[in-house]
């Protein structure tokens, strides 16, 4: 398998596309870890050279709750989260793959409610990674409830310029309001900065046309947009799998060139989650170890790897 990211170099985003050093369209797509607090086990080289070379993913999300229990702003251990984060990114440079160190905002709403956390935290990786062509930086998963695009707009303003001042071409995903559903808000009014996408997340059987149409509406008018989450269940992570409604945001993905990472990388009971819950293993997984949404992406990730 190829180191993809020796191929491409760093990113950066043109005209609404995300592109490699030579200035080829790049597309990413990979799958995203669960909380890194509750299965950072996955976290490892086995399921990390599995997930290269076996899904033929070239893309991996480092999901860090911010929130929530044992987030890291609620009485997680910082130092051991932190300790994954960076194992993450080791094994996915080793790898060749991409990798997005995602700011998880969830129960928290208002990513300005953690901001001095964030800040701190957003310094200290990209610094660590400066000229790390490998790392991209998921700034607010999903901001939520009230929170407008003005609040997401302000905590953007203060970690923005600090990623930028340590690793200046880094590029930023930024989430949008509701859930990051509101990419037309980012297209109303986007942030003042090169090298940012806007992150649209879909859960097929509850998000369906009305989204779709948004995503349309905003590709088209040549916005830079990135499915940093997506899975084929409800917006709840469980229920119903539908199939078709995700073939449906795969061709208009496919549309755009626009990449996606699925949710998410754990055994457990949700249909969400790519393993069966009696599943205990890291690598080497048998048909039935891998739940139908799994095997839906992984066949996907293999037809667009073209490896
Ligand atoms: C869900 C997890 C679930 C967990 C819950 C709260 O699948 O196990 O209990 O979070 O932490 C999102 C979020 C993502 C959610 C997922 C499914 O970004 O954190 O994960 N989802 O609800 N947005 C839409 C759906």
């Amino acid at each position: 398998m190829s180191d993809f990211v020796k191929e491409h170099g760093a990113l950066s985003v043109k005209n609404g596309r995300l592109i490699g050093a030579g200035g080829e369209e790049v597309r990413l797509f990979g799958m995203s870890t669960h909380g890194l607090a509750w299965h950072g086990r996955y976290v490892c080289e086995e399921t990390f050279k599995a997930l290269r070379h076996e899904w033929h993913t070239n893309c991996i999300r480092l999901a860090l709750y911010s929130s929530e229990y044992r987030g890291y702003c609620t009485g997680g251990d910082r130092k051991a989260l932190k300790a994954l984060v960076s194992k993450g990114v080791r094994l996915a440079v080793g790898l060749g793959m991409y990798v997005i160190i995602d700011w998880h905002v969830l129960s928290d709403k208002d990513p300005l409610v953690f901001a001095d956390e964030a800040e701190l935290f957003f310094d200290e990786f990209s610094r660590k990674y400066a000229g790390v062509p490998n790392v991209i930086y998921e700034i607010c998963n999903e901001p939520n409830g009230e929170t407008t695009w003005e609040s997401i707009k302000k905590y953007a303003d203060r970690i923005i310029p600090v990623i930028r001042r340590n690793s200046p071409g880094a590029v930023v995903i930024a989430g949008t309001p509701e859930w990051s559903q509101r990419i037309d808000s980012a297209l109303e009014a986007p942030l003042g900065y090169d090298n940012v996408m806007y992150a649209l997340h879909f859960y097929a059987a509850t998000h369906k046309r009305g989204l779709r149409e948004r995503l349309r509406h905003c590709a088209e008018a040549g916005l830079p947009v990135f499915v940093s989450e997506c899975s084929l269940t409800a917006a709840t992570g469980s229920g119903e799998t539908d199939f078709e409604s995700g073939s449906e945001w795969l061709s208009l993905l496919d549309e755009f060139g626009i990449g996606f990472m699925c949710w998410s990388l754990c055994a457990s009971y949700e249909t969400s989650a790519v393993f069966s819950a009696e599943c205990h293993k890291f690598s080497g997984w048998q048909q039935e170890d891998i739940k139908p949404t799994g095997r839906w992406f992984r066949e996907r990730f293999i037809g667009l790897s073209g490896e």
